[in-house]
């Protein structure tokens, strides 16, 4: 019958539209940990604004074969190393692979923390990526959107 063959073949749609649709520009969602993560991948930070407590440890996964850093600095487009609202200013140094740092303690909430690639400055394609210092109390970010486990 037509219905059911046209049931019984959707399923295997979907999952190929998935697999097309995700690349690998950003990780997958179901095989991470609930945390605070910057990817880099094609010389660009994603997300672009993370928001995360003072004190908290952010993962950087860098999808390029290339190394690249998230380093602090004191304003976009000077590319000029420094830390904002006190405490130590961050920079992974470069790296490829995964590398986590953490945020200074004791930030304001709303403090906005920009950062760059020491490598690649301006040449990145979004040079300047930024941490907004938010709530403590604000949960991590839920990895699975769509609510469950990832499963
Ligand atoms: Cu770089």
């Amino acid at each position: 019958m037509p219905m059911r063959s046209t049931l019984r073949s959707f399923p295997l749609v979907a999952v190929l539209a998935l697999a097309a649709a995700c690349g690998d520009s950003t990780p997958a969602a179901s095989s991470l940990p609930p945390g605070y993560y910057i990817t880099i991948s094609g010389m660009a930070y994603a997300p672009l604004n993370l928001s995360a407590p003072a004190g908290a440890t952010i993962t950087v996964l860098n999808r390029d074969a290339m190394a690249h850093s998230v380093t602090q600095q004191v304003a976009p487009a000077t590319f000029t190393p420094g830390a904002p609202g006190g405490g130590t200013p961050f920079d992974t140094g470069l790296f490829t692979g995964t590398k986590t740092f953490t945020l200074p303690a004791g930030l304001v909430e709303g403090t906005v923390l920009s950062y760059y690639c020491s490598s690649h400055a301006s040449m990145m394609v979004t040079p300047n990526g930024t941490i907004t210092i938010r709530a403590a109390a604000a949960p991590a970010p839920d990895p699975y959107p769509g609510g469950g486990t990832g499963y």
